[in-house]
């Protein structure tokens, strides 16, 4: 790595400390261009180095430091027709995953009902599908309706979208729609070949001209190389405006995926994602996500540390396992951690 490149990534630090505005779908200066050279100078900088930085940008754009809580139900498992290799809901894959249909609306606003209960901001309905065909999207506004109706931010990751039924979600009261690209343009192929880079790059186009807010992230951990992981951050970031809600997933190795035997990633590594992170997308609500059982207490710390400051929160994500609502509580609680308010708007200094 050239002194100059890395001289450049850490002045771009520094350019995009200032002007925080984080209100629920408005967002901060979100122009920076981030090349994959700067991210991976980033990747270099000695551990905690990096790590000061990630907070500085966190401090100043989060002085509150809070965490936000969101949860998460699977609203139709298994039987999908996409090849992602590390998905247990893969049909093509032979996992313990057993497919059923979409949930009825009662059992998705019982599920919601608790979320609320146990304290959570969002409650993220997803669904193993390629594309929702118009009838289901119906389904699912029924369900949004009915979810915001108690007071929680909305989120549903349902596969790709059709322009028309990203405005239908959005008019039900939609505030984010997940879709992930999941790693770098270059790893992708050997992840995922029944859709394209550019179909997920359009689905959130629709997302975003439909007025959602978008949740973006991807999976690290798959095998792929350092520079990969660059290349995934600097397209994250450098999407037009940045996704407000970046969902970090460490892979969850399933036994029957393709994936499940890949070797682990060094949890320090994880770590310097979530940084960079911070660092790429200042305003952005960094979500640690899959794979927290597995990175364990230490580990986690560490990212909160690098500035994430939100996770999925309640006993399971969406088929795999996820740490007990009260084990997060309490750990929250241990480092003095603040749970975010529900819509209140996050403007400062
Ligand atoms: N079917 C929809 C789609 O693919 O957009 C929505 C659900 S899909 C399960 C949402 C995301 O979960 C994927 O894009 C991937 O990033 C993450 N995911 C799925 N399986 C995972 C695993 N085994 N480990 C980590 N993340 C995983
Ligand atoms: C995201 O990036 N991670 C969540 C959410 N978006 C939908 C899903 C994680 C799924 C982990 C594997 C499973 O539980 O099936
Ligand atoms: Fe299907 Fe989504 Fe799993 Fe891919 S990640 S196999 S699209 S449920």
């Amino acid at each position: 790595m050239s002194t100059s490149i890395l001289h450049k990534a850490i002045s771009s630090v520094k350019a995009n400390l200032p002007e925080p505005q984080f209100a629920l779908g408005k967002s901060a200066r979100k122009d920076s261009v981030w090349s994959v050279a700067e991210v991976e100078a980033l990747y270099e900088l000695p551990f905690h180095d990096l790590l000061f930085r990630a907070q500085e940008t966190h401090r100043r754009y989060f002085p509150d430091g809070d965490i936000e809580l969101a949860t998460l139900l699977s609203i139709k498992t298994g039987g999908c027709p996409e090849d992602c290799a590390y998905c247990p809901q893969a049909a093509r894959y032979h996992t313990d995953v057993k497919a059923s249909k979409l949930l009825d609306l009662s059992e998705v606003l019982e599920a919601a009902k608790a979320a609320k209960a146990a304290g959570s901001n969002r409650f993220c309905m997803g669904a193993a599908w390629r594309e929702p065909k118009d009838r289901d999207v119906e389904k699912v506004a029924e369900m949004i309706r009915a979810v915001k109706a108690l007071g929680l931010e909305t989120c549903a990751t349902l596969g790709m979208l059709e322009a028309q039924q990203a405005q239908t979600l959005k008019a039900a009261g939609l505030d984010f729609y997940n879709h992930n690209l999941d790693t770098s343009e270059d790893f992708y192929p050997a992840v995922i070949q029944t859709r394209t880079y550019q179909d997920r790059l359009d689905t959130l186009d629709h997302v975003r001209a439909a007025g959602m807010s978008v949740c973006c992230g991807g999976i690290v951990g798959m095998g792929e190389n350092r520079q990969q992981r660059a290349a995934f951050i600097s397209r994250l970031a450098n999407l037009k405006p940045y996704p407000e809600s970046v969902p970090i997933n460490h892979l969850v190795p399933v036994s029957g995926t393709p994936l499940a035997e890949q070797k682990k990633l060094d949890p320090l590594e994880f770590v310097r994602t979530i940084a960079i992170a911070r660092i790429t997308m200042p305003s952005a609500r960094v979500r640690l996500s899959a794979g927290r059982q597995e990175l364990g207490k230490a580990i986690q710390i560490l990212c909160f540390q690098a500035g994430a400051n939100s996770i999925f929160y309640g006993d399971h994500l969406l088929t795999t396992g996820n740490p007990e609502a009260e084990t997060d509580r309490h750990l929250l609680s241990e480092l003095g951690l603040k749970i975010r308010e529900t819509y209140k708007s996050e403007v400062s200094i």
